[in-house]
């Protein structure tokens, strides 16, 4: 059967820039999860149903101003508060797949351009944190990112904020700790992107045994 009681879940995170496609794309891999028997979760940062995601909800709308370092800290803290509850969920055998994670978090932070926050700074709250087994980058080029329509009105939804963020993903991709990092090429259909995240992600559950217990952010 599908489900393997002595199996733990894997952690998969799907990343990428604004308008990547992520949200669809983790609701169809956790239907496309649920439909195969598996047990899964899909949840999301930033989480804005919590004080601390409220503030950063606030933050993002325009609504308050906050010091960079504040805010980049209160994001990783929305990781903290439920690191717990996903390491219990993996154990229990269920899959979690999470939109957005520690990469979003040092990165859209380090591309303000602030000169005190490096990208050095930026992932140093993040270490600890329950380490994805896998983590799917959906890249989407800046040409066809511009094809999709115009940004939101939220914090970061520019042309030049987006530009550096990609750049700071793509060197994130380099560092030679994160090879559990996968690039999918978000441009293709919704049916191809969602094929080429199924395969990974499935092969990851497979694979979770021979990885080990869930291991910590470095
Ligand atoms: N964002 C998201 C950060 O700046 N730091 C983080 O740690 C996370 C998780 O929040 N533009 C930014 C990226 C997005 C914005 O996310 C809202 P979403 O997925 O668009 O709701
Ligand atoms: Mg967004």
């Amino acid at each position: 059967s599908a489900i393997d009681k002595e199996k733990r879940g894997a952690l998969v995170v799907v990343e990428g820039l604004d308008r990547a496609g992520k949200s669809s794309q983790c609701e169809l891999l956790y239907k496309s999860l649920l439909g195969m028997n598996y047990k899964a979760k899909y949840i999301r940062f930033p989480d804005r149903s919590t004080p601390i995601g409220k503030q950063i909800d606030s933050y993002l709308r325009g609504d308050s101003q906050l010091d960079d370092h504040s805010i980049h800290l209160l994001f990783s803290a929305n990781r903290w508060e439920v690191a717990q509850s996903i390491q219990k969920d993996i154990a229990d055998g269920i899959t979690v797949i999470v939109d957005r994670y520690s990469y979003s978090g040092a990165v859209y932070s380090a591309a303000k351009g602030n000169p005190n926050l490096s990208l050095h700074w930026a992932w140093q709250p993040e270490v600890g944190l329950p380490r994805p087994d896998l983590c799917l980058f959906l890249s989407l080029s800046p040409e066809e990112a511009a094809k999709r329509g115009g940004y939101g009105v939220e914090r970061y939804e520019t042309d030049s904020m987006q530009k550096r963020v990609r750049d700071l993903f793509l060197s994130l991709l380099d560092l030679p700790h994160n090879d559990e990092i996968c690039v999918i090429d978000a441009g293709q259909s919704v049916d191809e992107v969602a094929q080429d995240i199924l395969e990974p992600v499935l092969e990851c559950m497979k694979n979770v045994d021979s990885i080990g217990p869930l291991k910590r952010l470095g």
